[in-house]
C-alpha cells in the first residue's frame, strides 16, 4: 500500500498535467482557390505545436488545433503571411 502510495506520488511528480490543448480559429484574406488552401495547410502543419488544421476556402477560416501545446500565435501568423496570405482575426476557443 506504501509503496503504491509513492509511486503513484513520484509519477505525479515526473508527469505534471499540463494540458493546454487550444482551438484557434484565424479569419484569412487572400485565398482564392484550392491550391491556396493546399499550401496554407502543409505550411501550417510542419509547425510543431498543431497537432491538426482545417483551412476552409468557403468561409476564408483556418481552424487549428494544438494537442496538447500552448499554441504560438505568433508563430502561426508568421507562417500564414510566409505563405502569401493574411492573418486577419484571431479567435481563441
Ligand atoms: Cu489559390
Amino acid at each position: 500500500m506504501k509503496i503504491m502510495t509513492l509511486l503513484t506520488l513520484l509519477i505525479g511528480i515526473a508527469f505534471p498535467v499540463t494540458v493546454f490543448s487550444e482551438t484557434l480559429e484565424i479569419d484569412i484574406n487572400g485565398m482564392t482557390c484550392a491550391f491556396c488552401v493546399d499550401s496554407l495547410q502543409r505550411k501550417l502543419g510542419k509547425l510543431p505545436e498543431i497537432a491538426q488544421v482545417d483551412v476552409s476556402l468557403k468561409n476564408k477560416k483556418v481552424r487549428i488545433d494544438t494537442g496538447d501545446e500552448k499554441a504560438d500565435i505568433d508563430a502561426i501568423k508568421q507562417a500564414i503571411i510566409d505563405s502569401g496570405f493574411t492573418p486577419v482575426k484571431v479567435h481563441v476557443k
